[in-house]
């Protein structure tokens, strides 16, 4: 499964933003070193495509997609230099796949720490960017060595040595200008800033209606990614709550559903992860795959056996099939395609797979 860290300075709402999500858990305190230990949890990729498919079919099971998500703390100014917990959070954003900013703008005296998102991303791009600069000049010192008896790698050098002069300014990789090309190039150095980023932005009860203005200079400082407000406490503290309770409360709030759905479904995305359907009477069921995916590729999400022996896809994009009301009448209309192995599967495409093993 898929994993995203929660990065950014002490009280931005990290431990705050894992308890919205795991409805509990994490330990949420004012204080710089709460969390040294990562926590790892688990969430359904809200998907109402799938609860619709669920009812169709009166499924007896309804199965999301989940994505893990990871509390990192210890991440303070000169954290790369030894500061705070020193290095010890870098180790820990190496092992996800992705990395959620998390940015504080809300307004608390009592709570320590600036309360500009944009002076928390400055601060925390620099720290990663510094550390990720001691790892380009070792490689490319070493792969400088290696070019002397093998001339291939002068590309290579030339993009390290590119790396080292944008990460000096404290330019993180993932703004320096790199194509897709340069950037899957860089994967075997595991540098933090070539992974995907995103950023949630922490506001206050009294800045919502205000989310637009709040996210914009953010947005255009961060050009690209996505940028997603939200109200972490209150989010926290709907999610301790019994459904209706929370419903009523986010609802009370103008908050409709609340804006941790969006988030996930946004980090969903950003991880090139994306969602094709099954659906039956014992169950429907949100399969992931990777944007790009064959249909073999996608049927092998379920079992390599759909994959080595795999024949044909008959898929159907959901909302016909809903239109349709059953898979026999949307056979009946000839709404179901019959797609063989090079058919490249799009999210929300209903899969129902044929193979012979
Ligand atoms: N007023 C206010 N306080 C918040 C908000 N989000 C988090 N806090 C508080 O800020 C402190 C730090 O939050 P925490 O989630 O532990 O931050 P972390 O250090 O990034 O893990 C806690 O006392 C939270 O209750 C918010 O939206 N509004
Ligand atoms: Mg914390």
């Amino acid at each position: 499964m898929e994993r995203f860290g929660f990065v950014g300075l002490p009280n931005a709402g990290k431990s705050s933003l894992y308890n919205a999500l795991a409805g509990g858990g994490a330990h949420a305190a004012p204080y710089a070193f709460a969390t040294t230990d990562p926590n790892i949890g688990v969430a359904k990729v809200p998907d109402h495509r799938l609860e619709k498919l669920s009812a169709m079919s009166r499924s007896k099971e309804t199965i999301h997609a989940a994505v893990q998500f990871t509390d990192i703390g210890g991440l303070v100014e000169g954290a790369s230099q030894g500061e705070g917990l020193g290095n010890a959070f870098l180790s820990h954003i190496r092992e996800v796949d992705a990395i959620v900013f998390v940015l504080r703008a809300f307004p608390d005296e009592d709570v320590p720490g600036p309360q500009d998102p944009l002076e928390h991303l400055r601060v925390v791009e620099i720290e990663l960017a510094l550390a990720d600069l001691a790892s380009a000049e070792k490689a490319c010192d070493k792969m400088q060595r290696m070019l002397k008896g093998d001339s291939s790698l002068k590309r290579t050098v030339e993009l390290l040595t590119r790396c080292v002069d944008t990460l000096g300014e404290g330019t993180p990789l993932y703004r320096a200008g790199l194509d897709a090309e340069e950037r899957a190039e860089l994967k075997e150095f595991f540098f933090l800033t070539n992974k995907p980023v995103m950023a949630v932005l922490n506001i206050g009860e009294d800045q919502i209606g205000d989310e637009d203005a709040i996210a914009a200079p953010v947005r255009s400082e961060l050009d690209g990614a996505e940028v997603v407000p939200l109200s972490v406490q209150l989010e926290a503290e709907a999610a301790m709550m019994a459904p209706e309770d929370r419903q009523e409360m986010l609802e009370a709030l103008g908050l409709g559903d609340g804006a941790v759905p969006a988030f996930l479904t946004s980090a969903y995305h950003m991880l090139g992860l994306r969602t094709y359907l099954t659906t039956g009477e014992k169950e429907s069921r949100a399969w992931t795959f990777r944007a790009g995916s064959t249909a073999p590729e996608a049927a092998g999400v379920i079992h390599t056996d759909f994959q080595r022996g795999f024949i044909r896809a008959e898929t159907i994009q959901w909302n016909e099939l809903i239109e349709a009301g059953s898979w026999a009448s949307a056979r009946e209309a000839g709404k179901v395609r019959s797609e063989g192995k090079d058919y490249v599967v799009e999210d929300g495409d209903v899969m129902e797979f044929r193979f012979n093993v």
